[in-house]
């Protein structure tokens, strides 16, 4: 791959050498367990035994760190597998971690109830505040600032750049799950993070078809720390898993791209709508972190939150109405979703201070004809 190739080509090519054998122009599947060596110690080709590693699996690592602009990818069987291997390599009894007040409800729960349960100390805190931030920082004690941004459901942005600062003043390792930007829109390691997170199941895979998870390091030592854990405990990805990922990534600039101007339209509608509160969506100049994402992003993104004046009937009501719009949790597929957070993505979550409203609505915009969405959010309005 040479060095100079732009994201686009970057996306289609990386990682994705013809097969030598044959002169397949698709790498294929390695649907394989395990490897014949030459004499005991003899491995032909480096791999030895799948949970270590399998090729179809670098492809999509070495694919996953070049979007990235990264140094190390690594594939996982789900979102939560990666970040709960990075969690163990960095994490010990004790130590703290500060996370947004805006995550995903599985990420919290992770933290808080798995991670909480052996030790590990957290604190949820307006991300998009930076002196908020500063304040819940223990020196020495805090060993990771996790940025979610735009932040799951309420589209919050937070400034990668300046966090990142923070953080490193306080010794912290910088985490950006990048999910819902992809790396189409949002470079978290180019404004100084450390690692980059994805569910990918969501816009890298962008067909709703595969369950898988992602993290990009830069460091050495770390990157090792994870791969070991990685190797030691087995949550990876599988060959097939990995094959679709890579197919759905050769697609990701173009579907970002109808994703972001289906959003905008969207977005634009619902806000002038009466029984519409607020929209959650940054491309809007009024959501308060527009400048910002023009300033961090190349796009805002296909995913939007709103509100309700009707209250949780009127939020459950829509919800249920929609045709094209199909009720279920994820995110960032071809097909429009609609989700009820509160008693969905983000159910773990009640009773905690990362409650989701229960008048909220998310909405993930598809690539589908944008009339016809429009079409199915008027049915469903009242
Ligand atoms: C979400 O829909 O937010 C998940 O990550 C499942």
């Amino acid at each position: 791959m040479a060095q100079n190739q732009n994201f686009d080509t970057v996306a289609i090519h990386a990682g994705q050498e013809f097969d030598p054998t044959t002169g397949a122009v698709i790498p294929p599947v390695y649907m394989t367990s395990t490897y014949v060596q030459d004499g005991i110690g003899g491995l032909r080709s480096g791999y030895e035994y799948s949970r270590g590693g399998n090729p179809t699996r670098t492809s999509l690592e070495t694919l996953l760190a070049a979007l990235e602009g990264g140094k190390h990818g690594l594939s996982f069987a789900s979102g939560l597998a990666a970040e709960d291997t990075l969690l163990r390599a960095i994490l010990k009894p004790g130590d703290h971690i500060v996370l947004g007040n805006d995550v995903y409800g599985g990420t919290h729960r992770l933290i808080e109830k798995v991670h909480g349960a052996w030790g590990v100390r957290n604190t949820t805190v307006e991300m998009s505040d930076l002196s908020a931030v500063e304040q819940a920082i223990i020196p020495g004690e805090t060993k990771i600032l996790w940025i979610e941004t735009p932040s799951n459901p309420l589209m919050k942005i937070s400034d990668i750049a300046a966090l990142a600062r923070l953080g490193h003043g306080a010794g912290a390792v910088v985490v950006v799950d990048n999910t819902f930007a992809s790396p189409a829109l949002q470079h978290p390691l180019a404004l100084g993070a450390d690692v980059v997170v994805h569910s990918t199941t969501k816009y890298l895979g962008g067909h709703s078809d595969v369950i898988g998870g992602a993290l990009v390091i830069n460091d050495d030592e770390l990157f090792e720390s994870v791969k070991f854990l990685q190797f030691a405990a087995g949550p990876v990805s599988a060959p097939l898993d990995a094959w679709l990922t890579v197919r759905g990534i050769k697609t990701l600039s173009v579907r970002m791209e109808r994703h972001c101007t289906n959003a905008q339209a969207i977005a634009e509608f619902l806000q002038g709508h009466p029984a519409v509160d607020t929209v959650y969506y940054p491309g809007l100049p009024s959501h308060p972190g527009h400048e910002l994402a023009k300033a961090q992003m190349s796009g805002f993104g296909g995913m939007i939150s709103l509100s309700f004046r009707g209250g949780a009937q009127a939020a459950r009501t829509f919800c249920e109405s929609m045709h094209l719009f199909q009720l279920a949790e994820s995110l960032g597929g071809v097909e429009s979703l609609v989700n009820y957070p509160a008693e969905m993505t983000h159910a773990s979550v009640r009773g905690t201070d990362l409650e989701v409203a229960d008048n909220v609505v998310r909405l993930s915009v598809g690539i589908e004809d944008v009339a016809d969405l429009i079409a199915d959010l008027t049915g469903a309005l009242p």
